[in-house]
């Protein structure tokens, strides 16, 4: 059976080296933790259909897979994301690579994109370096989304791949994210397409909820 769904979204999780981006990829799409990280490199890929404000949505996410440790992250990869997720590893010193890293994907990749900062293993709150607060400071200052996330016991995964996905969504209904434009990380999906077509064929304005 086919797939259906309103929008498809394209997302990329971007940070540092280790820091549980290909665990959280993983989380998201199997619901289990990966245990064996290889790093190999070259980009993972996984989709994912979820509901989103009484829409379906479907995310398309790329993990950048090991490129970050040469910094050669490219425009390429970057080029038509609606949505980022910016890890850091919560036990870890962060500020000036994610700095680095916050830089990158704000001169490659798309203006309108909608970054989430993302402080990974919640779980291991004993080697805890980066505090809660100093991480929200840093993106507030930056107009980031934030929260912390366990890939481990999985808490909030989910919820961070819905948040940058009802922000976006926000932004298409509010007309401030045009899905047509090119590079946008947007595309109409065919139940979209279809309820168009009825109400072209009614002769209704697409945007009349009668
Ligand atoms: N305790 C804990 N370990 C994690 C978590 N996420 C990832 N890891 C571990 O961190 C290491 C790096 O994870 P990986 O996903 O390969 O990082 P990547 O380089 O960002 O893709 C691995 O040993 C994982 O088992 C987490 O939420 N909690
Ligand atoms: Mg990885």
């Amino acid at each position: 059976m086919s797939e259906t769904y309103d929008f498809l979204f394209k997302f990329l999780i971007i940070g540092s080296a280790g820091a549980g981006k290909s665990c959280i990829l993983h989380q998201f799409i199997e619901n289990k933790f990966k245990q064996d990280s290889n790093h190999t490199i070259g980009v993972e890929f996984g989709s994912k259909v979820v509901n989103v404000g009484g829409k379906s949505v479907k995310l398309q996410i790329w993990d950048t897979a090991g490129q970050e440790r040469f910094r050669s992250v490219t425009r390429s990869y970057y080029r038509g994301a609606a949505g980022a997720l910016l890890v850091y590893d919560i036990t870890s010193i962060w500020l000036k690579f994610i700095r680095l890293k916050y830089r990158d994907a704000r001169t490659l990749a798309s203006p309108n994109i909608v970054i989430i900062l993302v402080g990974n293993k919640k779980d291991l709150e004993a080697e805890r370096e980066v505090t809660f607060l100093e991480a929200s400071r840093f993106a507030q200052e930056n107009e980031l989304m934030f929260l912390e996330t366990s890939a481990l016991t999985g808490e909030n995964v989910e919820e961070t791949f819905l948040k940058c996905a009802r922000s976006i969504l926000t932004k298409i209904e509010s007309g401030e994210l045009d899905p047509e434009r090119m590079g946008s990380g947007i595309q109409y999906g065919d139940a979209s397409l279809r309820r168009l077509n009825r109400q072209q064929q009614s002769g209704k304005k697409p945007d009349c909820a009668c």
